[in-house]
């Protein structure tokens, strides 16, 4: 399955070199210097009772779940605790609800959103049309292109059509940016239903199923790729003067702890000109992938606290009825897909005990403040 990869953050800091010790390997990398010599949040937890967050944010607080974990009491009490909506980590996307026949399976989604009904949690619906994921079934079908078109509607149709009433907003197209910036990628829905078209199609099928859901576009690396973010831009437009019923922006926020400090701001601030409305949806943090500049991987989680609390800033500054969600792409660092990548990663707000880190201390403390 592709996942993203961070590229290098052009988007240097800005302003002079602090007066701080700098090695000559730090100078060298001298714009990214600024996140290593900004003042130092602390990488340990202070100590202190735990603020719910859901109960100090006036936005959902959200986070994504597989159906296994809701079989943990110590995960569904932290997550019941701290989060007001949750996302299906994957298992409301075609690789699970779509069988080799092409029949459709809704065992573990409805587990799930039975699960945030009976909790009074939101359920946000993640993801129809992803370039990742085009299933066999699908595939088969490339010859009859009347087919195909029945076919993705009736999936679409299906899946919004079940949560209706339920889910409060659906990532209708997921990722549609190449990975440069430079244009749409461009895969089986492209191929068969048309570059743009395909997405106006989508959105228009997803709102005839559910009329008052929010329809959301979603990308990652906005923050790190001006390109990607320019590109991303102009395809919301390009939708929004095509009549897509589109709603709603995802920024999905996986970012790496050397991202230079103002990028999320920036980033938060420029999608939300739109006018509509904003969910950072999928945020982490990754200490592993972030470059060779730190000292210590203390400095890396201090950056990284940094990171979410910019980005839970900048997203609190945004007018109320802008703020749709703001997601963390999990709740324990164990569960996360960066560390099941490399087990050395920690880019969650809480460890593998449930206690709270130093992210979620500056998370907790840019909410109060
Ligand atoms: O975290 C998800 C991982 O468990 C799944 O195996 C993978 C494929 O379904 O998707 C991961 O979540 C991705 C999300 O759906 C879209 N943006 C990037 C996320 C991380 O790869």
């Amino acid at each position: 399955m592709k996942r993203p990869t961070q590229v290098p953050s052009p988007l240097a800091g800005e302003g002079r070199i602090p007066t701080c010790p700098l090695s000559r390997r730090t100078l060298l990398a001298a714009p990214l210097a600024l996140t290593a010599c900004a003042p130092r949040a602390n990488s340990q937890p202070a100590p202190g009772p735990v603020a719910p967050l859901k109960s100090l944010a006036p936005f959902p607080i959200g986070t994504c779940v597989q159906a296994g974990f809701l079989d943990d009491p110590a995960y569904t009490a932290l997550l019941t605790e701290h989060f007001s909506q949750i996302t299906a980590e994957w298992e409301m996307k075609m690789e699970y609800i779509v069988l080799p026949d092409g029949t459709f399976r809704f065992d573990r989604p409805d587990a799930m959103a039975a699960f945030a009904r009976a909790r009074g949690i939101r359920l946000f619906g993640h993801a129809l049309v992803w370039y990742a994921q085009t299933p066999d079934a699908f595939v088969r079908l490339d010859e009859r292109r009347a087919s195909f078109g029945q076919a993705y509607d009736r999936y679409i149709t299906a899946v919004v059509g079940r949560y209706r009433g339920q889910a409060v907003g659906w990532d209708v197209v997921n990722e549609a940016v190449r990975d440069d910036g430079s244009a749409l990628r461009d895969h089986l829905w492209s191929q068969r239903l048309g570059e743009i078209d395909h997405m106006v199609r989508a959105f228009h099928v997803a709102h005839a199923a559910d009329p008052d859901v929010p329809l959301f576009i979603n990308d990652y690396n906005l923050e790190s790729n001006p390109a990607k973010l320019d590109q991303y831009q102009r395809l919301i437009e390009r939708l929004l003067r095509a009549g897509a019923p589109l709603t709603a922006i995802g920024c999905q926020t996986h970012c790496n702890a050397d991202l230079a400090s103002g990028a999320l701001t920036r980033t938060i601030n420029a999608l939300a000109r739109f006018g509509l409305q904003v969910h950072v949806s999928e945020m982490d943090v990754s200490l592993v992938r972030a470059g060779g500049w730190f000292v210590s991987r203390e400095e890396k989680a201090a950056a990284q606290a940094r990171l979410y609390a910019e980005a839970v800033t900048a997203f609190a500054a945004l007018p109320a009825a802008q703020q749709f969600a703001f997601t963390i792409w999990g709740v324990r660092d164990p569960e996360s897909w960066l560390v099941r990548e490399n087990r050395s990663d920690a880019p969650l707000l809480f460890d593998g005990e449930g206690q709270p880190k130093a992210a979620f201390r500056a998370v907790e403390a840019a909410l109060r403040a």
